[in-house]
């Protein structure tokens, strides 16, 4: 399958930019984390403080203990009541943790006070912090760091405004990775001005993937987004497809920057699958906002395909969060292709026949597969194709010299016309759907045998 491989997208772009303190040193840091929610949240709580731990581990922290509170409102200023904090207190010192992790998100002041509560033992951060670490962590190409950056400077530099010495001495690691110490240090007026070229410089690259995109539609090649919450195995799945050897392992937010691949359908069409950065819940709006030029791959794609993990015990919910952020980001009524991937890891054969009772009923086409094993890909494959024709076939016309006026109806109500000249007039090859090929129905002398003629 060789020839199916062929990098498309270069995401690294030469842009002037100040070095962030992105450096890798994510030396292993011993977290608390803590938890507050009310009785009728306990579920979600529950599944956000296990993806917490997964994301703690992911960052390379060693998890010291877990603090939760069942209450109906948060304490406005310390999230956690009085009590709780007294029994954080003492976790701390037990346990020497030197961070401390809220599944919530922090306002700057809750931060100070809460550090300032614990006298200043800890650094205390929220989920979205840590995820921007890990995006720090992971980012590798211009635009990802520069996307980092802003998110940080716009989320974390905030709450970590005026501890430049106490960063400094912990010397790397969770909560650390900011946009470095001795940027905590300079004045608002600085940040708001790099705030501002950073995101020029975002846009400048935001410019040239709108043009390699336009460049891709002008060829007339469809694109597909393979998009899902994070750690679904959408990597995994192209690197089954192209080789397309990209990063996938079993940690969240493994991939960040987009990576766009060329590939050829059964029938020798070629359309461009491109990975992207993955969801997950209780993502601040503004934050997905600073990564919109990477998920504009999303927005702007032809077609979605949707991959999800039907081993997870957690798919309903995970597919929540997939199709909402979709709509936050615009990326909706398109022809989706949804991907029920890891069922090679199902309990039982019973439980992938309940998975595809339950999604028999969808708009959407389903399919169920294994791009850890190859299992279902072929289906993945055809389906792919159908979806992208949107039940166009294509027709091929014989017009004679007479009837050469038909072509500018051919040209109105078909897409991709081709015309071949020859002595008796030209035959015309074009994609219609069963409207319009009804229409042209005298003229048609044959359709491609992918799609036979139906009536
Ligand atoms: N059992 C099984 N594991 C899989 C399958 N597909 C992917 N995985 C595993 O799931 C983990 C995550 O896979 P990735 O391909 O990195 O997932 P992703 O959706 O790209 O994740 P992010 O880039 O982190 O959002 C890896 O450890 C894969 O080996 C599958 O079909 N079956
Ligand atoms: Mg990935």
């Amino acid at each position: 399958m060789e020839d199916n491989f062929e990098l498309i997208t270069e995401t690294d772009t030469e842009i002037d930019k100040e070095p962030a303190a992105l450096a890798d040193e994510a030396g292993s840091r011993r977290a608390i984390l803590v938890s507050a929610y009310s009785k009728k949240d306990e579920d979600e709580a529950t599944v956000s403080l296990e993806e917490l731990k997964r994301l703690l581990e992911t960052a390379n922290g060693t998890l010291e203990g877990v603090v939760t509170q069942v209450r109906e409102k948060p304490d406005g200023r310390t999230f956690i009541g009085k009590g709780k904090m007294a029994e954080l207190s003492d976790m701390i010192r037990a346990t020497g943790a030197e961070v401390v992790i809220f599944d919530t998100e922090l306002s700057p002041v809750q931060i100070k006070i809460i550090e300032d509560e614990l006298d200043g033992a800890v650094s205390v951060i929220d989920r979205s912090m840590l995820i921007l670490d890990i995006f720090a962590a992971h980012a590798t190409s211009a635009e990802g760091r520069l996307q980092v950056e802003l998110a940080q400077l716009k989320y974390t530099a905030p709450r970590l405004m005026g501890k430049g010495r106490q960063m400094s001495r912990l010397g790397g690691g969770i909560g650390t990775r900011g946009p470095g110490e001795s940027k905590l240090e300079i004045d608002r007026r600085r940040m708001k001005s790099r705030i501002k070229s950073l995101e020029d410089a975002i846009e400048r690259v935001a410019a040239v993937r709108a043009t390699q995109r336009s460049s891709r539609e002008r060829g007339g090649i469809p694109c597909c987004a393979v998009v899902g919450y994070t750690n679904a195995g959408k990597s995994t799945l192209l690197n089954k497809l192209t080789d397309a050897n990209i990063l996938s392992e079993d940690k969240l937010f493994a991939t960040l920057d987009p990576t766009t691949r060329q590939y050829v359908l059964p029938s020798g069409k070629k359309i461009l699958l491109t990975d992207t950065v993955g969801f997950i819940r209780n993502l601040p709006h503004h934050l997905i906002s600073s990564f919109k030029s990477t998920l504009d791959e999303a927005v702007f794609a032809d077609v979605l395909i949707i991959v999800c993990d039907a081993s997870d015990e957690n798919l309903p919910s995970q597919m929540e969060v997939t199709r909402n952020t979709l709509s936050e980001l615009g990326a909706v009524a398109k022809p989706t292709l949804v991907v029920f991937n890891k069922c090679d890891a199902l309990r039982d054969e019973g439980q992938l026949m309940t998975l595809k009772r339950l999604s028999s009923g969808a708009d959407e086409k389903c399919v169920f597969i294994s791009a850890l094993t190859g299992e279902g890909v072929e289906d993945f494959s055809s389906s792919l194709e159908e979806l992208i024709r949107g039940g166009k076939r294509e027709i091929t016309l014989n017009l004679s010299h007479a009837e050469s006026g038909v072509l500018s109806t051919v040209y109105k109500i078909c897409e991709n016309v081709s015309v071949e000249y020859n002595e008796n007039g030209m035959t015309v090859k074009a994609l219609a759907d069963s409207k319009s090929a009804g229409q042209l129905k005298r003229y048609v002398t044959g359709y491609d045998e992918m799609f036979p003629t139906v009536d």
